[in-house]
């Protein structure tokens, strides 16, 4: 199944950038840092090295940061380099292209979470450490993500699930143990049955406990609304940091609803920018605007963006419309067109303003606050994991009206079985190549 083939991608995006990584994985690693570079990287393992790098042709690819690492001191237990060159994305081909002239047979291009998945089969970590790294990298759920650093740093055994598959071994042992005594008068199916019905007990617990604290969803909606041409995706564009939606000074330009994620110390904001209100509106604006106001349920707060005053009627139109309560800010955009209006309730700001003094101005971090409070609770278990214990609790019924032993062993070697599949003792390489395909390219 594992053979020590030697493996190459890129670890960051291969966009234009600062930077793009490259990594190198296994026995043919120094022979193709010593073509690439005409350095023998051998007796520098973890030194960083300013070196050119020389394509098939003599040619220089680019000239940058190299590190080798040797095994099995390094992320998969076997030789490693890691190489940075200039953020290019026609660099970053020229190297590609120089990899594949080296010999497709044994160095190529590592298949999605391949190097984790050395990582595990060198014993560098644990399944259940490198689905921790993936869900690191995946979730947006604050608990989620610190469960998993937890597991991450020190071990399978912060998951309740270890636990409970040491339960499960114990059951198992004893009714094997039992079996041989199943004539005897002092066999007591009775206790095995108890501690069968305890264990799923436990599971149900677990999974209430867990379920309650992944459903208090930490994620701030904020939706930007307010007529068209106020300046809404302006307001939205400066938020996320990036020109995601499209600005221009044609009424009706946002026609959709377009939302992305931003995270602020520590806490996530899903911001919406949406089609703007006019009285006649188009066919697809109208079909946009009446999208916000679906998902108007779904908001926790409101910036309510218009450029001159605001009159009463119209504050309560909105309002009314989308089912505001006092959950909204009024924001008066295009401050630099127009006279200072004095009214303490207004948000003043204008596209000059910069991105970290408009976060501030509209207060984005208090009203997270306001709404999402920290929960105490910790998960033992994540989503997946939720998941898993379900099925399980599937059998529970079933396992405890049973009177015969055999069948009960038999239930039970499946349920250690699903808990070896899911929780690190596999050798199934089909198995595997399930967990680790929906891995990060490069990681
Ligand atoms: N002077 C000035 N112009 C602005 C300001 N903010 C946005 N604009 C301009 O106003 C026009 C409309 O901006 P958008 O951000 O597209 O407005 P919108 O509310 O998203 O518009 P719709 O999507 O059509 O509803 C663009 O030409 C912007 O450059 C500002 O603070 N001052
Ligand atoms: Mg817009």
């Amino acid at each position: 199944m594992y053979k020590p083939d030697t493996i190459y991608s890129s670890f960051t995006p291969v966009v234009k950038s600062a930077v793009i990584g490259y990594r190198i994985s296994g026995p043919l690693t120094l022979k193709i840092l010593s073509l690439l570079t005409r350095f023998k990287f051998k007796n520098y393992p973890g030194k960083v090295f300013y070196k050119s790098l020389y394509d098939y042709s003599d040619k220089i690819i680019d000239r940058c940061n190299i590190v080798y690492f040797k095994g099995p001191k390094s992320f998969t237990g076997e030789d490693v380099a890691e190489i940075y060159i200039h953020g290019s994305p026609a660099i970053a081909s020229h190297l590609e292209k120089s990899f594949s002239k080296i010999n497709p047979i044994d160095f190529r291009q590592a298949k999605n979470g391949e190097f984790l998945y050395r990582a595990m089969i060198n014993n560098k970590v644990s399944l259940k450490q490198s689905q921790a790294i993936n869900n690191i990298i995946m979730s947006e759920n604050l608990q989620e993500i610190d469960y998993s650093k937890k597991v991450l740093f020190n071990g399978d055994e912060e998951s309740e699930l270890y636990d409970l598959k040491e339960s499960a071994i114990n059951i198992y042992s004893k009714i094997i143990t039992s079996i041989d005594f199943i004539e005897d008068e002092s066999f007591d199916l009775d206790s095995i049955i108890k501690d069968i019905r305890l264990f799923f007990q436990k599971i149900q617990k677990i999974i209430k406990k867990n379920r309650t604290v992944i459903e208090q969803n930490n994620i701030l909606n904020v939706m930007i609304i307010g007529d068209v041409n106020v300046g809404k995706s302006t307001i939205f564009n400066k938020i996320i940091g990036q020109e995601r939606a499209i600005v221009t000074n044609i009424k009706g330009t946002t026609r959709d609803v377009v939302a992305e994620n931003l995270l602020l110390e520590n806490k996530i904001y899903r911001i919406y920018d949406t089609a703007g209100y006019r009285k006649k509106q188009g066919r697809i604006e109208l079909l946009g605007y009446k999208k916000a106001l679906l998902l108007s349920k779904e908001i926790n707060h409101f910036l309510i963006v218009f450029n001159d005053a605001l009159s009463k009627n119209d504050l309560n139109r909105i309002k009314k419309e989308f089912n505001i309560k006092n959950n909204f800010s009024l924001v008066l955009n295009k401050s630099d067109t127009h006279k200072k209006t004095k009214n303490n309730q207004y948000i003043y700001l204008n596209k000059s303003i910069n991105r970290q003094k408009t976060i501030k101005l509209l207060k984005l971090q208090n009203i997270h606050h306001k709404y999402i409070k920290k929960s105490k609770e910790i998960l033992t278990v994540n989503k997946n994991e939720i998941n898993f214990l379900e099925k399980l609790l599937e059998n529970g019924e079933f396992i405890l009206n049973q009177q015969d032993l055999l069948i009960i062993q038999e239930i039970f070697r499946n349920i250690i079985d699903e808990f070896s599949e899911n929780f690190g003792y596999i050798n199934n390489e089909d198995m595997l190549d399930n967990v680790f395909s929906s891995f990060c390219i490069g990681k």
